[in-house]
């Protein structure tokens, strides 16, 4: 198919298709599938948006999903798919998976940065739905196959004080899991939504370091040695008080410590992981390899935490598990109540096909999500279990997601809210 069918094809609210840089390959074999829309859903079931892109094709009934979620800028997101990644992708071939994303990651010169990976994200993660539907196989058998029969994984406890947090464990623990994350103060008990250490709007990293470690301490004499607990830091601690916490965590026996320094500040970590022997895990906030291959390279991290729609995807993300295999380290996807389930089955294929997963982090979703995305991940026992659906397995409901449009933009997710006592913005 030439340009000129290209402009007949141009999905509704896109701008002029500009004649994308095609491949030289393009139109050897006279035509394969192409694709003829591409649009963002946005929806937000528990009151965070989501972002899905979908993309359709001229075979009937063939479109595929992926989730482009970065909820505090997702209008921002659904802008970059919608005037510059759908009128670049009419008429490609859905099957050049590897070719799209290095050009839409080359195209806007300035690359990388949550916003337009999150875009790409979306994009190469309907793309792999795509090519594992047209093939009748999930995304996992695409990556190698199976490497494990379940996947393990961990949730939260929120808890006021020590005491109610360790019920809190002990509950999670109760209901099958063996790794559970431990937030603790105001917020985390689910009294004001958001997620811990957030004291109201007043943050104290002092009296944050001096307490933490007599919190989770109680928290592992109530439950036992056998429990795995994670805590989050969330980069809420200036780095000279990092070492010392992580030492002081040390008879809490950690599955891992997370975000103990900020991004600005992981050259840092060779000082913290001289400190101890806590293991540490830090990515969430990575978009740039620049960031994560270091600290691999020095194995200065135990678990990798990158939020795979951040750094743009399934593409670049089977490639990170694969340096993580060769250092290791482990992945551990982020996957919070702002990956949507699309972006969860991405982070299920990854999970099942690398031998070097570690951990998978999970959010029970809600009925009215379960609703939106039919095929959500479930878990039992503490694990997740394996589809084997084409593709990546989750579909959208898009009459149901019109029902939840997305969320005005809360103060939930307005992360500048947090001050420390002199007033100023809790940056580092
Ligand atoms: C995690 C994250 C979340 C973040 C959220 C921000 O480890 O799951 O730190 O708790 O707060 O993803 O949007
Ligand atoms: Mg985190």
């Amino acid at each position: 198919m030439g340009s000129s069918s290209v402009a007949e094809d141009r999905p509704a609210g896109v701008g002029p298709v500009v004649p994308t840089v095609l491949p030289p390959w393009h139109d050897q074999d006279g035509g394969g599938t192409r694709i003829t829309g591409v649009r963002c859903i946005l929806t937000a079931p528990e009151g965070v948006t989501l972002v899905i892109v979908r993309i359709d094709t001229d075979v009937p009934g063939l479109y595929g999903l992926g989730c482009a979620t970065f909820t505090q800028r997702a209008h921002t997101v659904a802008s970059a798919v919608t005037e510059y990644l759908a009128p670049a992708l009419i008429g490609r071939d859905p099957a050049d998976v590897t070719d799209i994303w290095q050009s839409l990651h080359a195209d806007p010169y300035w690359r990388s940065g949550p916003v337009l990976n999150n875009a790409l994200s979306g994009v190469d993660m309907a793309l792999w739905d795509i090519k594992g539907k047209q093939l009748g196989v999930p995304v996992w058998q695409l990556l190698g196959g199976r490497c494990r029969t379940e996947v393990p994984a961990y949730t939260r406890a929120g808890g006021r004080d020590a005491a109610h947090l360790a019920d809190e464990v002990q509950r999670v623990v109760d209901s099958g899991f063996l790794h559970v994350r431990c937030d603790v103060g105001p917020r985390a008990a689910g009294e004001a939504g958001g997620s811990s250490p957030v004291a109201a709007q007043a943050w104290d990293p002092a009296d944050y370091v001096r307490t933490i470690p007599e919190v989770l301490r109680h928290v592992r004499d109530v439950v036992g040695t056998e429990v795995e607990l994670i805590h989050d830091v969330h980069q809420r601690v200036p780095p000279h008080l990092a070492g010392r916490l992580a030492q002081e965590l040390e008879a809490c026996r950690l599955f891992y410590l997370e975000d103990v320094v900020a991004t600005e500040d992981v050259d840092w970590l060779a000082a913290v992981r001289e400190a101890t022997s806590t293991p540490l895990a830090i990515g969430e906030l990575f978009t740039n390899p620049r960031e994560y291959v270091p600290l691999i390279r020095d194995r200065l991290l135990d678990f990798i935490r990158c939020h795979v729609s951040a750094i743009g995807g399934i593409t670049p993300a089977w490639r990170l598990a694969g340096m993580c295999e060769l250092f290791g380290v482990q992945t551990a996807w982020h996957g919070p109540k702002d990956v949507s389930p699309v972006g969860q089955a991405a982070n299920l294929a990854l999970d099942v096909a690398s031998p070097s997963f570690g951990i998978q982090e999970y959010h029970p979703f809600s009925e009215a999500a379960r609703e939106i995305f039919p095929g959500t991940a479930t878990a039992r026992g503490g694990a997740l279990t394996i589809s084997d659906a084409p593709g990546l397995g989750v579909d959208l409901d898009e009459r149901v997601a019109a029902r939840y449009p997305a969320a005005p933009v809360t103060p939930n997710w307005h992360w500048a809210r947090l001050r420390r006592i002199d007033g100023a913005v809790q940056l580092r």
